[in-house]
């Protein structure tokens, strides 16, 4: 099966991992080899890039700017709908190969894959409002403008958990307005990587692109860093850790770059006493468990009226008892393996310090063995009765472990929904209008994202995505996230016969 879905996405055998289009560069750096978390076999093996090939796919990313900042953004735009088109072909083996190769279910796959074209359709609309404001001039016979440019190169710096969803978030939006993309994937998911590099080759040489504009530089670490720190590249979207964030962050800042950087989420669900709990027991399984609890947008934590508490909490453990876990690709399984070894000690460190600081275990974890668990990622997703200030709970852990803590009154569980170092995403469970409004007030929630009997995970890419405090306040995808790819130039014309200056000042000879 896989062999097949490789071959129809055009990846055989040892791969370059360095490209400027259809013009894969020899590589030259230390060979990533992909093996799926979800049977341990090995998918293929990619040449990861040298800083010198690194430093020849910007100097021809430079180039290409210096034309496709002149084709016209509609033009742009229209590039993108047929990448959207391209997709949409190969939704379905894009999607399983994001299954197998990160782990997530194939419904997710697919979700990942529609999410990648829905966000061309919103760049190709987009590719023709790309509009600046005007503004009246305090001097007669003056006009005055703002319009909006490309910046150059942007880099795209994606993880392992959304593998092709995010980057195209950032490169279609990129690419409508006018700038050119070097792509460093995670070294965990290359090979989703070269698959959507060569859908947009494809279509690029169709439409004469020039070779340059979509660019990939798979790699470990040191391709991030010489992204961050290189002045040719004026913006660094980053999605990952809040460790790798503060790094990114730091390197562009110093040479005063731009950074947007999406990272790490506390997610919690406020389940309030006025809950349809039928609706909450749905929002808050998929959150936790859903791509085995590896989301930035995962609840992490539910914050559970003392009145509901233990039917909630029942249900909760009923209905964790009839997850199915195993291999993705099997549609009858809820939950996949977490994406390595690593990622199975992070979290079996953390159950550890759950029982350390004080948590009980409603629903106990544990790591799957047997058949069909060879790969040794598959775990048990768990839930914790702990409280909000445990130093484990204030941590993320990419894992499915799901704490739960007791609220009195509203006011109580907003601060404890807010008292974490992140801010990407919250919801509350309700149908009570105040308590709606409150924690959407600017009192209430201090997320990016903050949904009304919705989970904290799934967010449409027609909203701005992002959130703030150690999440790094960056917004990607939908509203106007666009502006953050382009340099806003103010224009001020003179069309009268004299010069006045601003704020009146004489200056007379
Ligand atoms: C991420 O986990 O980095 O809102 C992105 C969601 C998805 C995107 C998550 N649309 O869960």
């Amino acid at each position: 099966m896989v062999e097949d879905i490789l071959k129809a996405l055009g990846i055989q055998g040892e791969q370059s991992g360095v490209s400027t289009g259809a013009y894969w560069l020899p590589a030259h750096g230390a060979i990533i080899t992909s093996v799926s978390p979800v049977d341990d076999k090995k998918i293929a093996a990619v040449k990861g890039a040298s800083r010198e090939d690194y430093d020849q796919v910007v100097a021809t990313a430079q180039e290409a700017f210096k034309e496709w900042r002149h084709w016209p953004a509609p033009k742009r735009g229209e590039i993108v709908r047929q990448i959207g088109e391209a997709l949409r072909q190969h939704k379905e083996h894009l999607g399983k190969l994001v299954s197998y190769e990160m782990g997530k279910s194939l419904q997710e796959g697919y979700g990942e894959v529609q999410e990648m074209i829905d966000i061309c359709d919103f760049a190709v609309g987009l590719s023709r409002q790309l509009h600046g404001l005007t503004m009246h001039s305090e001097r007669p016979g003056h006009r005055m403008y703002e319009q909006w440019h490309p910046l150059g190169i942007t880099g795209i710096i994606s993880a392992f958990n959304f593998p092709v969803a995010v980057w195209s978030w950032n490169s279609m939006l990129a690419w409508v307005c006018g700038n050119v993309c070097i792509w460093k994937p995670s070294e965990k998911t290359p090979v989703t990587a070269l698959a959507c590099q060569r859908i947009v080759d494809t279509v690029f040489a169709a439409n004469k692109v020039p070779e340059g504009v979509c660019n990939l530089v798979i790699g470990d670490r040191d391709a991030g860093e010489w992204m961050s720190h290189d002045t040719r590249i004026p913006l660094v979207s980053a999605t990952g850790s809040t460790r790798m964030g503060k790094a990114v962050g730091a390197a562009v800042g110093q040479r005063l770059g731009r950074s947007l950087l999406e990272l790490g989420g506390n997610n919690a669900i406020i389940i309030s006493q006025d809950a349809d709990l039928d609706m909450s027991i749905i929002g808050a399984v998929f959150g936790a468990v859903g791509t085995a609890g590896q989301r930035c947008t995962s609840t992490r934590r539910l914050i559970i009226h003392e009145s509901v508490y233990d039917a909630f909490t029942a249900r909760l453990v009923k209905a964790y008892s009839q997850l199915r876990i195993g291999n993705p690709l099997d549609q009858h399984n809820h939950v996949g393996p977490l994406i390595d070894k690593a990622a199975v000690n992070a979290y079996l460190d953390s159950i550890e310090q759950v029982k350390a600081q004080g948590g009980s275990f409603l629903v106990e974890g544990g790591v799957l063995s047997g058949a069909g668990y060879e790969s040794g990622c598959y775990v048990k997703p768990c839930i914790a009765a702990v409280e909000n200030t445990y130093a484990i709970v204030q941590h993320e852990t990419f894992a499915p472990i799901l704490y739960v803590m007791k609220y009195k009154t509203l006011a109580e569980a907003i601060a404890m929904q807010n008292d974490v170092p992140q801010g990407l995403s919250s919801a509350i469970m309700t149908l009570n209008l105040r308590e709606a409004e409150q924690f959407l007030s600017h009192a209430g929630s201090d997320c990016g994202i903050a949904n009304v009997n919705i989970g904290t995970s799934g967010a449409e890419i027609g909203g701005a995505f992002g959130g703030e405090k150690e999440t790094g306040g960056g917004r990607e995808s939908g509203s106007d996230a666009w502006r953050a790819y382009m340099r806003r130039q103010t224009n001020t014309i003179n069309y009268s016969t004299s010069l006045p200056l601003a704020q009146g000042i004489k200056f007379d000879f």
